[in-house]
């Protein structure tokens, strides 16, 4: 069993797992332990499978060992191509999930399950994309919107069309890399063409392809994910909720939904709330329904719903320790396969929904769209029915939690901002608020945090010290995925959290009422991060590398993170790893990431392990960022 020192920033985690050892439940952490030091070609980004004449491992070492494939590749064609192909994987993922939100939107009408919520926001797309509204069903443009989106995937000619939403000068730097996303699915497929066996082998070329497949994640697979589901579920405001596993409830059916996409967390909501269901709770002799959420789906719900949020990625399996976990409901991304044996201990069930992502061992209930509401209702069904099998000697709820406010949308952020308009003199509804704190120094920048957890770092920490760190430092922090968890379980996302923010911080956060750390929102809502920040540099006249903004990843685990780094640096903005990718064994591609990409797009990587250091790095860097901000007038 593993040695759980200092595993977790939270004591509560370490009592899990050692309630895991007394059960002999194994746990990540064993097998971490189990795993022992990862391989070194693989950490490096060395090693290559891409044709059955490899795999080929070569040396990081310039002299040293094989220094080519046997096709002759050198470790710097290696790593590039891997790393391409990361972001090809990561943006596929981000993107597959704005399909199905698409398809969703298509499907919506008046009398289903699916309907329109966000009625102003799908005009205002509509109008954006030339749609012609007037006379019109609103279900009538939703289907017409919705088809327009889907083409993004495949279209032959033309480039996305949400990079028309960037900075003028941002659109010219895009222009002239020629790295204007096309359609998104050939974006990616041009990755899995170009490193395949005998095609792309310059590390540059490369780099420079993924971003451009990155910005399809971020400008396009992304941003219809997050556009859309606003428009369907709502446009989330603050709402207060609280967050950790003392979320669960000992008396009640607890549900825990984990995944990312909304289609089916939404309906689960609904369902949880239909008065047969609840009667039935009743009936076996629960006291209600309690839904609980984890990764993105928990975020998705927090956002429009206020469901308690019961973890992050890293206690997915420690909420199933609890004992009190009657089902554990997935769709899509990272799900753990250790759920199954995990939740075979217990008497949780495990439930996957979606063809994409069938586990071994779990029960599999297909979540069917078109007959949404009544799928949920037997999914949740499944849960109260294994109420009973509960193993009472086994339960164990860890008592912490912590009070949240999240919901922080970027028209909701717009909206708080309007607290401080005159509106005698100014216009409300824009982000001249922030710009003009930003300018004047009371705020000395913005952040915006997001990611996993990732065992080479101690759980939580990384987002934690660095939010901290930054939030003393007049720094207000985004957050989103499952960086924003970490925070609402150390109540930084609450206004109370002001307190440890520096004077400026504080003051603004004051007048207009928000906590220093704004959760945003899931993995795809990074998609409102960029928007907010490229309606400031809009708004101020300048493009996204002039503002003293940066993207953090502390904890990052997924190939989702990576497509994300990529976009976030190619629209202008630094980013900050405290996880470092497996490329170090090449020299070229590390230089190309950390240095000469800024001369492409005004921002570069930056990689270190030590969290505090990493925020070190970004006070300076900010601070450069004001100095040249300055001049820009
Ligand atoms: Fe080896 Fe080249 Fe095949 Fe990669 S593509 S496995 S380096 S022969
Ligand atoms: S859920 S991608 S562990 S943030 Fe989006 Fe969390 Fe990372 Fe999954």
């Amino acid at each position: 069993m593993s040695d759980t020192k200092m595993v977790s920033l939270d004591a509560m985690d370490e009592q899990l797992i050692q309630k895991a050892k007394q059960e002999g439940v194994e746990t990540m952490w064993d097998r971490k332990v189990t795993m022992k030091a990862p391989c070194g070609f693989g950490e490096k980004g060395v090693c290559c499978r891409i044709c059955a004449m490899g795999p080929c491992r070569v040396s990081p070492v310039e002299g040293k060992g094989a220094q080519r494939g046997i096709c002759g590749a050198t470790a710097d064609t290696i790593v590039a191509r891997n790393f391409a192909r990361m972001i090809a994987a990561g943006t596929a993922a981000h993107s597959d999930h704005a399909r199905e939100i698409a398809h969703v939107m298509h499907l919506a009408s008046k009398d289903g399950n699916y309907t329109i919520k966000d009625e102003k926001k799908l005009l205002r797309l509509a109008e954006e994309w030339e749609v012609k509204t007037e006379g019109k069903d609103i279900y009538d443009i939703a289907h017409e919107v919705a088809e327009i989106a889907l083409n993004e995937f495949g279209k032959p000619f033309g480039t996305l069309r949400f990079l028309e939403r960037a900075p003028e000068p941002r659109k010219k730097i895009w222009e002239k890399l020629k790295i204007k996303p096309r359609a998104i699915d050939r974006e990616i497929a041009t990755i899995m063409h170009s490193t395949h066996m005998g095609c792309t082998s310059d590390a540059e070329s490369l780099i420079h392809m993924g971003m451009r497949t990155a910005l399809a994640d971020g400008w396009g697979g992304s941003m219809i994910g997050t556009e859309f589901s606003d428009i369907l579920f709502g446009t989330p405001v603050p709402r207060e909720t609280e967050a950790n596993l003392g979320v669960l409830e000992e008396k009640q059916i607890n549900i825990l939904l984990h995944g990312h996409e909304p289609s089916l967390s939404e309906m689960i909501v609904m369902a949880s709330q239909d008065p047969e269901l609840v009667k039935l709770a009743h009936e076996v002799g629960a006291e209600g329904i309690n839904l609980a959420g984890m990764c993105c789906t928990g975020n998705e719900v927090t956002m429009r719903h206020g469901v308690k949020i019961a973890g992050n990625f890293y206690q997915q399996e420690l909420a199933v320790l609890t004992g009190v976990v009657e089902a554990v409901i997935v769709d899509v991304q990272c799900i753990f396969p250790s759920l199954t044996p995990i939740t075979d201990c217990y008497h949780t069930k495990f439930i996957t929904t979606s063809p994409k992502a069938k586990i071994t061992g779990a029960t599999h209930i297909e979540f069917n769209e078109e007959k949404a509401l009544e799928s949920a209702k037997g999914i949740v069904r499944e849960a109260i029915e294994n109420f009973k099998n509960r193993k009472q000697d086994k339960i164990f709820i860890p008592k912490t939690k912590a009070q949240a406010t999240v919901g922080y949308s970027v028209e909701a952020v717009i909206k708080q901002l309007d607290r401080v308009v005159n509106s005698q003199i100014d216009p409300l509804g824009t982000v001249k608020p922030l710009a003009d704190v930003i300018k004047a120094g009371v705020l000395r920048g913005a952040a915006g945090i997001v990611g996993c957890n990732n065992p080479k770092t101690q759980h939580d920490y990384g987002h934690i010290e660095v939010m901290k760190k930054l939030i003393a430092n007049d720094v207000i922090v985004v957050t989103t995925g499952c960086a924003a968890q970490a925070a609402a379980k150390a109540g930084l996302t609450s206004k109370d959290a002001a307190k440890l923010a520096g004077k400026g911080l504080q003051a603004v956060c004051e007048l207009v009422d928000i906590p220093p750390v704004l959760h945003m929102g899931s993995c795809v809502d990074i998609s409102r991060i960029i928007t907010l920040v490229s309606e400031t540099a809009k708004f101020m006249g300048v493009d996204n590398c002039d503002l003293p903004v940066v993207g953090v990843a502390p904890e990052w685990m997924s190939e989702k993170a990576v497509a994300i780094g990529n976009y976030v640096m190619a629209s202008g903005i630094d980013v900050f790893l405290g996880v470092l990718p497996p490329v170090t064994g090449s020299p070229e591609v590390v230089d190309l990431l950390t240095n000469r990409v800024e001369e492409m797009t005004g921002a570069k990587f930056f990689m270190d392990e030590d969290s505090l250091k990493l925020a070190d790095m970004m006070l300076v860097r900010i601070e450069e960022k004001r100095k040249n901000l300055e001049k820009l007038g």
